[in-house]
This record gives structure tokens, C-alpha cells and sequence, in this order.
């Protein structure tokens, strides 16, 4: 098969505090990025996320973009602190208000809104209460998901809970790289880690009791994959275990929090070698975190490489010379088939590709024009693998390209340049790149011209 199959979703993605500026306005409270921003020397280029892209005020243009090219899906996310500036309490309708205005101005371009409820901006005013730290932060989440649920479900059915766990656990608590820019001990990380997973699953739990249509829910983690340099049986085994096993103290695995939620508890390797660090887990804990959810969301960038040494071992395959992006994050396209095949074997739910993308550097060309051969490259790779993943039986459901906009890449600034759509953050001027007309072609033939 040349396509992919009847309804799958092509997509694109990007979040609130990458984007949307105004972080001051319309009654937006503060969030830990916000906080961290203000702190000189974290953010390579200085910047912050005041104006971004000005998504704010330019949402219309960018949903007017996205319809140009036949996207069917835009995830988006909601901005905690805009809905509740104080994380919890008094509801900014003004919040709700813009959201409206989003959803409906992407329903009324035929592009359906996926929201995530989750991606990092957290709100400041309840980080100091202890942020991931304090148990209540699962209910102040969920009582959050619950009123967006219930404003948004009447239109919006696909939702995600948390955007990667790993990151906003791992970065932004243990590391320091992310906000709130914490070097938390590893017990604390792994208590805030179970309080956010507790937080996923009470949400989930209050978004099925709220939503006025049957929903899709699903979280959204970072897809960690390691794959194999030949389809050798040992490799293959070998890479499916690395996929899943646990072998460092830190919070980058799949398992530590796909687990719990889909298969109701911590994984064994992780168990034991966190057994110092365990968190506290009362009685019910599981039960709530291990909730139904109807799709494996996953965001997949780059694979590591595993080859078989002169003894039959499989060992790290260092991929010289290969590929990289301006991230220096290596072009391994086999992620994008064994990632979704080795999570839909273990979980057992549709894949959705919710990021995949890499970061260049684009610039407006003299012809006004802004070309970038690398990137199409790279997505058609991916999405060849994907396509192969599919042909091979995994239940692959969509492809979000990450990002729509170049936007605030985190502790790299603006530095970073994501989008299918150059943004000039001097003038906020939009120029689709030579790959957004490509994506368009791309989606016009259900991925048959790849
Ligand atoms: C995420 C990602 C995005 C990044 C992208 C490129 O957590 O979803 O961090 O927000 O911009 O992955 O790094």
C-alpha cells in the first residue's frame, strides 16, 4: 500500500508558551516558564515568551496558513495559567474566550483541534505551593481538565493530558535545563513524577464524567527508541528491550510512566533500581493513575543505534558521519518504524505520531523565499518508515509534524527554527518554507507521493 489508510490524520503541532505571546494579557497569569525566563542566563539567547509568535493576536492568520494546506489536525495547547491564573480558584474568561475563538476558527476551516492540557506552563502561583511536589497538584489538574472539558468537549474530541512527562520532570526538575529549574534530589523527582502521573490519571477520570461526546484521550510522552542496524533476530530483540528497559537514575525511559498508565504499574527494572528513591504510593494510587486511554501519543524525533559487535552482542552504533540537525540531533528515520512498532506491541493502542520534526537553519532567501531541502527529506524518511510501520501492521492513526510556526524553543530561544512556516520574530511576518507547500502535496495524496 502506497497510502496511508482512510482517516488518517496528517497533522501539525505546537504549544502555548512557544507561541502565543501575551503573556501579560487578557488575564494570564504567571507560569514557571515565565519565571524562569526572568532569570538571566537560562535561556541561551536571553529571550522569553512574552511575544512569541503572537499567535495571540495572529491566530486567525495561522489558522488561514494551515488551511491553505490542507491540514486536518492542529494540536494545540492550552495555557493553565491563562484559564486559571492562579492555577486554581477564579476562572479568566478572557481565556476561555481566546480558546473559543481558536477552536472555532479551526472548525470553521474544516481543521479539527486537538488540545493538549499540559505542555509546561505551569502556573507560578501554584509552584509556590510546592508545584509537582504537593499531592494536591492531581486534583488542582484535574479540577483544571474538568472545567476544559466541559467547555471544550462539545467540539473538541482528541485530547492528550500531559506532554512529555520526561521533560518537565527530568529538565525541569532534576537537570535545571527547563523551568521551573530545579536539581531536585531523585526521591523528590520520582514523588513529583507519581503525583504527575496521579494528576494524568484524576484528569482522565474527570474528563470521561465531563465530556459531552465520547472521547479519545491519550497522553503525550517523549517516544524514546532504540533500533536496529540490520533486521539480525538478536538485534531486533535486543533493540525492543533497550526500548523498555531501565538502566539509569534519571527519568528518561518510556516505561516509568506508560506503565503505570496502561498497564497499571511501575516496570520491575525500574523498581528495583530506583528502590532507594521510590516514591510514596497509597493505596489506590495505581488504580487511578491506570486509566482506559484510547491511543499511544508519541513524540519521536531520533533513535539510537544498535549494532551487533564481533562477539554477536548488540553495542551502541555511533552513526558517524551521519545526519544531524541544527539541535545536533541525529537523522535516524528508523525511529519512526520501530518506535511505533515497539509501542504498539507493548501497549497495544493506535499510535499517533504527536511530534516529529527537526530544527534548520532557515533564513529568507533574496527571492523572498524560504528553502529547506533538508527538512522535506527528513519528513519523507520518517514518514516512509511510518508508512512501512503501517504496511507492517501497526495501527498507525496520524502524523503531527512538529512545529506549524518557528516559535520559543525552550532553554535554546529562538535560536531554533521548527516551523514549515518562517516566522521574522522583528516583524512577526509569516513566510511558508518550500516544505509547508511540500506537507500540503504530501497530505493532498494521503502520503502516496512520498
Ligand atoms: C515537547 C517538545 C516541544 C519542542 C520540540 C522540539 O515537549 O513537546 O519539547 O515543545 O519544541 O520537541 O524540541
Amino acid at each position: 500500500m502506497q497510502k496511508f489508510k482512510d482517516g488518517f490524520v496528517w497533522g501539525t503541532a505546537a504549544s502555548s508558551y512557544q507561541i502565543e505571546g501575551g503573556a501579560k494579557d487578557q488575564g494570564r497569569g504567571d507560569s514557571v516558564w515565565d519565571m524562569f525566563c526572568r532569570q538571566p542566563g537560562l535561556v541561551s539567547d536571553g529571550s522569553d515568551g512574552m511575544t512569541a509568535c503572537d499567535h495571540l493576536n495572529r491566530y486567525q492568520e495561522d489558522i488561514d496558513i494551515m488551511s491553505d494546506m490542507g491540514i486536518h489536525a492542529y494540536r494545540l495547547s492550552v495555557a493553565w495559567p491563562r484559564i486559571f491564573p492562579a492555577g486554581t480558584g477564579k476562572i479568566n474568561q478572557q481565556g476561555l474566550d481566546y480558546y473559543d475563538r481558536i477552536v472555532d476558527g479551526l472548525l470553521a476551516k474544516g481543521i479539527d483541534p486537538w488540545i493538549t492540557l499540559f505542555h509546561w506552563d505551569f502556573p507560578t502561583a501554584l509552584y509556590d505551593q510546592g508545584g509537582w511536589l504537593n499531592r494536591d497538584s492531581a486534583d488542582w489538574f484535574a479540577d483544571y481538565a474538568e472545567l476544559i472539558t466541559d467547555k471544550f468537549s462539545d467540539r473538541v474530541k482528541n485530547w492528550f493530558t500531559l506532554n512529555e512527562p520526561q521533560c518537565f520532570l527530568g529538565l525541569g526538575h532534576h537537570s535545571a535545563e527547563h523551568a521551573p529549574g530545579l536539581k531536585m534530589t531523585f526521591e523528590k523527582v520520582l514523588q513529583a513524577s507519581h503525583h504527575a502521573l496521579l494528576a494524568h490519571g484524576k484528569a482522565v477520570q474527570a474528563m470521561r464524567a465531563n465530556a459531552k461526546q465520547t472521547l479519545n484521550i491519550g497522553a503525550a510522552p517523549v517516544g524514546l527508541v532504540s533500533y536496529p542496524t540490520s533486521d539480525d533476530p538478536r538485534l531486533i530483540e535486543a533493540a525492543r528491550a533497550a526500548t523498555f528497559d531501565i538502566k539509569r537514575l534519571d527519568c528518561f525511559s518510556n516505561t516509568w510512566y506508560a506503565d503505570p498508565m496502561i498497564l497499571g504499574s511501575y516496570p520491575e527494572d525500574g523498581l528495583a533500581l530506583f528502590e532507594q528513591f521510590l516514591p510514596e504510593i497509597r493505596t489506590g494510587d495505581m488504580e487511578i493513575i491506570n486509566q482506559p486511554l484510547d491511543m499511544y501519543a508519541a513524540n519521536i524525533y531520533s533513535g539510537g543505534a544498535l549494532k551487533l559487535n564481533d562477539k554477536g552482542e548488540a553495542v551502541a552504533d555511533d552513526l558517524i558521519g551521519v545526519g544531524r540537525t541544527t539541535m545536533d540531533w541525529n537523522v535516524t528515520p528508523e525511529c519512526l518504524y520501530w518506535g511505533p512498532k515497539f509501542l504498539y506491541e507493548r501497549y497495544g493502542l493506535p499510535i499517533v505520531v504527536t511530534e516529529n520534526g527537526m530544527a534548520n537553519c532557515d533564513w529568507v532567501h533574496t527571492n523572498g523565499q524560504v528553502e529547506d531541502p533538508g527538512r522535506i527529506d527528513y519528513v519523507r524518511r520518517h514518514l516512509l518508515n511510518l508508512r512501512q510501520a503501517a504496511n507492517d501492521g501497526v495501527d498507525v492513526a496520524g502524523y503531527f509534524y512538529w512545529s506549524i510556526l518557528d516559535n520559543f524553543e525552550w532553554a535554546f530561544g529562538y535560536q531554533q527554527r521548527f516551523g514549515l512556516v518562517h516566522v521574522d520574530f522583528e516583524t512577526q511576518k509569516r513566510t511558508p518554507k518550500s516544505s509547508a507547500y511540500w506537507y500540503r502535496d504530501v497530505i493532498n495524496s494521503g502520503g502516496d507521493i512520498l
